[in-house]
């Protein structure tokens, strides 16, 4: 019997930048329910939102200060409740992103461990006299002095969001209410925030450098992780029918996989896979999760989140054909697929042109550790273009508009509601075969790599993705009925001819 989110497509919302329902340009839960209907009409089943907590909004979300309540930006609880139950009416499920690694530096917790060395909340945080050399993941020590109580505190990310001490159980025993907080409210499941950054380490050695670049080796998986991770997936799957996608932050297939299974969460990103810089090494990265997961787990298939460029640039260079040869390996290969808000209608990135319109804290920060390293205005922009996350942030082009009233929180890219509609048309098809028993499949009856073509079989289907130039492929199937496809194809008894980045379903 397989679990309902093995059966399900995924569709990640960023919550500030979906749809404004109120009018004053941030996406809200207002907005969210009145595009319930679209999410149902694509086919997702499942809905993963960013945080939407209280919170200071460094990181948009990602510095919690509450950890019980909905941001006023985004709405109430109420309007939370009224979008979850539009959503499950529509047969959606909804998974909320918990960041438990770290809170706000304005959460209460730790407004009052920093009044004293001696405060009852003090040991829930990571304090030292000296810092070691560890830096942050958004770069400059990961380290900040506390004046008033003469100590330095650990942030893993932002000066704004402090390190939870995971090695002290006070801290697990408050995050656990904060589980059953979200699934008391009805919530489906949770997506992990760098779950397997909890700092359970209590030697804090010196990352190695290497060629002037930080190795992050003591600063994540420390021992004791796996055992967390295990005991964070038991609790919650002990609560019931739920879902937990662990974020690990790792491109490494072998660091990502061990946290997923029985013995961990239900899946892991594999960032190996999704994130990648280029096509090239997609197959290859593919063909090894298919040897990894031939165990039953499931890896996760994705090409795009809030963290990283638009896949319609990243990886399609702006090129529908391409677009939809992605769409067709994540939608119907083996694993949990996530869409990313506005990649189904092909959405570009957005790239801003000076810092006045730049809001991600990681580009800010890139900018500023640029110019301290001696470099000139128009490099450091040039840097900040690059490691901005703002470049995915962009509002969702709505045909009536993101907002109705005012400007959006950050700058908009220019619609192709044409190629929109021919994108989701194409997503919508896919997500349709996805959900037959063929695509529902563990693992694959076929899988060759053949150059740039990969082909398997899923159940009655044959799925052929061609990553190169045009070419032939021998019919070894005889009797091929074309299903979907973002090419024509000349298919006879002996073979197929395959233009450049043809992308086929047959029924075989
Ligand atoms: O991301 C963690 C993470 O590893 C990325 O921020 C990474 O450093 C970056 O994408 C590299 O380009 C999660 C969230 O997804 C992210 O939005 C948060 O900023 C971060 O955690 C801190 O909570
Ligand atoms: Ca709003």
């Amino acid at each position: 019997m397989l679990k309902w989110w093995q059966e399900t497509v995924f569709y990640e919302i960023y919550m500030p930048s979906f749809k404004d329902g109120n009018g004053d340009g941030i996406g809200d839960f207002k907005g969210l329910l009145e595009k319930v209907p679209y999410l149902a009409e694509l086919g997702v089943g499942g809905i993963w939102l960013t945080p939407f907590y209280p919170s200071p909004k460094v990181d948009n979300g990602y510095d919690v200060s509450d950890y019980y309540a909905v941001d006023p930006d985004y709405g109430t609880m109420a309007d939370l409740e009224a979008f979850v139950a539009e959503a499950h009416r529509h047969g959606i499920r909804v998974i909320a992103d918990m960041v438990v690694n770290h809170v706000s530096t304005e959460h209460a917790w730790f407004k009052e461990a920093r009044r004293s060395q001696d405060d009852a909340k003090r040991d829930w945080f990571v304090w030292q006299d000296a810092p070691n050399n560890w830096e942050s993941f958004f770069g400059g020590s990961a380290w900040e002095w506390d004046e008033p109580t003469g100590q330095y505190y650990y942030h893993s990310f932002a000066t704004e969001q402090v390190d939870l001490n995971w090695a002290n159980p006070e801290v697990e025993r408050e995050i656990w209410k904060v589980f059953d907080f979200w699934l008391d409210k009805g919530l489906d499941g949770f997506r992990l925030d760098v779950i397997n950054n909890l700092t359970l380490t209590q030697d804090f050695m010196d990352n190695p450098v290497a060629d002037g670049c930080q190795r992050h080796i003591f600063d994540k998986d420390q021992p004791g992780m796996m055992a967390k991770m295990a005991e964070i997936g038991a609790r919650i799957r002990a609560r019931g029918d739920y879902f937990t996608v662990g974020e690990i932050s790792s491109d490494n297939l072998a660091e990502i996989e061990r946290y997923a299974g029985a013995d961990g969460l239900d899946v892991t990103f594999n960032f190996n896979f999704g994130s990648v810089a280029s096509r090239d090494g997609i197959i290859a990265e593919l063909a090894r999760m298919q040897q990894v997961y031939a165990d039953g787990r499931m890896p996760t298939l994705f090409f795009g989140s809030h963290d990283m460029s638009r896949s319609w640039n990243r990886l399609a260079d702006g090129r529908e054909d391409v677009a939809q040869l992605l769409a067709m390996l994540m939608l119907t290969a083996h694993g949990v697929p996530f869409v990313y808000f506005g990649e189904e209608i092909g959405m570009a990135d957005f790239v801003p042109e000076s810092t006045r319109e730049m809001r991600d804290v990681q580009g800010i920060y890139a900018y500023e550790l640029a110019l301290l390293d001696g470099k000139s205005e128009r490099e450091a922009l040039i840097v900040a273009q690059e490691k901005t996350r703002d470049k995915a942030r962009a509002p969702m082009t709505w045909p009536e508009g993101f907002s109705d009233k005012a400007v959006a929180w950050i700058g908009e890219v220019t619609p192709d509601f044409a190629r929109g509609q021919r994108m989701f048309a194409f997503y919508q098809a896919l997500i349709a075969l996805r959900k037959t028993a063929d695509f529902c499949e563990p693992g694959y009856r076929e899988f060759e790599v053949d150059g740039e073509l990969l082909t398997y079989v899923r159940g009655d289907y044959l799925v052929c993705l061609n990553f190169g130039a045009a070419r032939e492929m021998e019919n070894k199937w005889g009797d091929l009925t074309e299903v979907l496809a973002n090419r024509h194809m000349v298919v006879d008894a002996n073979r197929v001819v395959l233009p450049a980045f043809a992308a086929v379903i047959f029924k075989i």
